[in-house]
């Protein structure tokens, strides 16, 4: 008889997230969370074996002497989370646009005058891949000890055919060396490098770099920043087009800052996620809903960009648009790592239940990210990356913000961060 490696018991409330991981979950299907009180999970060899209440797993046959027990009483078990838009690939950072935003420069008139994402593409090409991997690796390190247990990663801070490749490859050794699984994009339409027009560097990213990214493997998604003032509707069309003929798959920035379609043509090209909308039009939101293209809201921006202004979640929810959460962490625009301070101000600003937040952040942001078969939830098969939080209930996790509500973290069976030698560590 094979037992089980570990056996997590006794959780006052673990949510499993069950029966989602076919299609992601929308409107009322985003409450549906799948609790169970009581609750046990067991994992061997990295994979869930069992799930259930504690009586029910301890009486599975899968629990034997060898196995490890880890009780957790009067706190809540959940999925690793899952944040499925990232730009952590960079080194430097640019805590000097603060005073700018500050005295009100907007962010595309710094990119504009040089900096913005384009100071972050100087900072990169700088370093070298040591640098890159460490000042990455921290970011990572940072996100598992909250919670995160996949992310999608995010090139385009490259811009050049060599520096986006020099990006990619990083992120695949990162993917080995680290414990938190990464899902690379490639994000070539980031900005226009100066010299170029939009035109010459839209060609320059389908002639040249979709080709080579595609031939070495380095990526699964394609990205656009689709914006007025950076990628229009046309030339974000143009790149995603070629991406889909070369097997990527899409995935855009849509409607962030102004309205220009961009939800209309994520519709148009049945794109994986469309992410920000906060100026997505009505017709937008229907189209996506039409498509099942999933919305990927980024509250942490919203709040850091300080302009009150926030996606509506409420009225994408009532649409049928299936809704998935993530940080956006970027050197400029949302320089965080936490999931659980996005699921705090989705809640707030996004008017999102501690349930539904908790389902985007978890098995919609799997469906984000193409990983629904093996992460996002707990049921027999997955990949074994828990949660254990330090909160005595569901509500707690949005409402005492600012801290790691995470206890511990368990990937593929393994625990790998846990507050309690953390604790030890520091005093
Ligand atoms: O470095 O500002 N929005 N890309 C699109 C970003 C923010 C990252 C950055
Ligand atoms: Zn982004």
């Amino acid at each position: 008889m094979l037992y089980a490696d570990l056996l997590i018991h006794s959780a006052q409330v673990m949510v499993t997230m069950k029966g989602h991981s076919g299609c992601p979950a929308r409107g009322e299907g985003m409450s549906e969370i799948g609790l169970i009180e009581d609750g046990a999970v067991a994992i061997r060899e990295g994979k869930i074996v069992a799930v259930g209440t504690t009586e029910e797993v301890l009486a599975s046959g899968l629990v034997g002497p060898e196995t490890r027990r880890i009780g957790a009483q009067g706190k809540v078990v959940s999925p690793g989370f899952v944040d499925p838009h990232t730009h952590v690939i960079y080194a430097g950072s640019r805590e000097n646009e603060l005073s700018l935003k500050l005295r009100g420069v907007p962010y595309l008139e710094i990119l504009k005058q040089g900096g913005g994402i384009l100071s972050t593409v100087r900072s990169t090409k700088q370093a070298t891949d040591g640098e890159i991997k460490a000042q990455t690796s921290r970011r990572l390190q940072t996100m598992l000890s909250l919670g995160t247990t996949t992310v999608e990663v995010k090139s385009g801070y490259g811009l050049t055919l060599d520096e986006e490749m020099r990006a990619l490859r990083l992120i695949k050794e990162l993917n080995h060396e680290q414990v938190i699984d990464l899902v690379p994009t490639f994000m070539g339409a980031h900005a226009v490098p100066p010299g170029f027009s939009e035109e010459e560097f839209t060609d320059y990213i389908i002639e040249d770099m979709l080709p080579n990214v595609a031939a070495e493997g380095l990526a699964e998604f394609c990205d656009v920043f689709c914006e007025p003032g950076v990628f229009s509707v046309n030339s974000s069309e143009r790149i995603l087009s070629k991406a889909k003929q070369l097997n990527f798959k899409l995935k855009i920035h849509a409607d962030e800052l102004d309205p220009a379609g961009g939800a209309e043509l994520a519709a148009k090209l049945s794109v994986t996620s469309a992410d920000h909308l906060l100026q997505a039009s009505d017709e937008g939101i229907t189209a996506l809903a039409k498509q099942g293209v999933i919305a990927v809201l980024l509250p942490a921006t919203s709040f850091n960009l300080a302009k009150n202004s926030y996606a509506r979640a409420r009225e994408m929810i009532s649409a049928g648009v299936p809704v998935a959460l993530a940080t956006d962490s970027n050197p400029g625009s949302s320089p965080t790592e936490s999931m659980p301070l996005v699921l705090t101000l989705a809640c707030l600003y996004l008017r999102l239940t501690p349930e539904e937040a908790l389902t985007a952040a978890t098995i919609n942001a799997a469906h984000a990210i193409g990983r629904a078969n093996e992460v996002g939830s707990l049921e027999v098969g997955k990949q074994g990356d828990v949660l254990i939080l330090d909160i005595p209930n569901l509500n707690y996790l949005p409402y005492h913000f600012g801290n790691n509500p995470v206890g511990t973290v368990i990937k593929r069976g393994n625990v790998v961060w846990d507050s309690k030698i953390f604790d030890r560590q520091t005093t």
